[in-house]
């Protein structure tokens, strides 16, 4: 599950970022936590791995992920029946919308999974080691033996 959220930062100060001129954005969030400090998504090659955006500000944010496409199971609650399934590589994720995805991991490394709008993977307008913001890591190690 990952709640993408966007804030407004000012002298030290946190508040819900909104659509107008001084409330806008200058921090964004997966699980409350901007990258580097983002969780890790742990994975095998061969696992299927199910992933819930929810849209909980007030901006659309086209999510994507790095190395394979996934596909579209379920929309704000309601499953997906197997003939209307989307695949992608990016979902956009609006305000209030969850998106359940899934992909059964093909690839060993590391894959971002990351906002596609520019300035969401940023930390007040600067990247931080290569990123910011809206950027996670897929972890994805090789099959287990046997
Ligand atoms: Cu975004």
């Amino acid at each position: 599950m990952i709640q993408i959220g966007e804030w407004r930062v000012i002298d030290g100060q946190t508040f819900p970022a909104m659509d107008f001129d001084g409330m806008k954005p200058n921090f964004f969030t997966l699980n409350g936590k901007a990258y580097p400090a983002t969780e890790r998504l742990q994975a095998r090659v061969g696992e299927r791995v199910r992933v819930r955006f929810i849209g909980t500000g007030q901006f659309i944010h086209p999510m994507h992920l790095h190395s394979q496409p996934f596909e579209i199971v379920e929309t704000d609650g309601n499953p997906v029946p197997i003939g209307a399934r989307l695949i992608k590589d990016t979902v956009l994720v609006g305000p209030g919308e969850r998106y359940d995805v899934e992909f059964v991991a093909r690839a060993p490394g590391l894959w971002l999974l990351h906002c596609h709008i520019n300035h969401h993977t940023t930390n007040d307008g600067a990247e931080d080691q290569g990123a910011g913001g809206l950027t996670m890591i897929l972890d994805v190690s090789p099959a287990a033996p046997g």
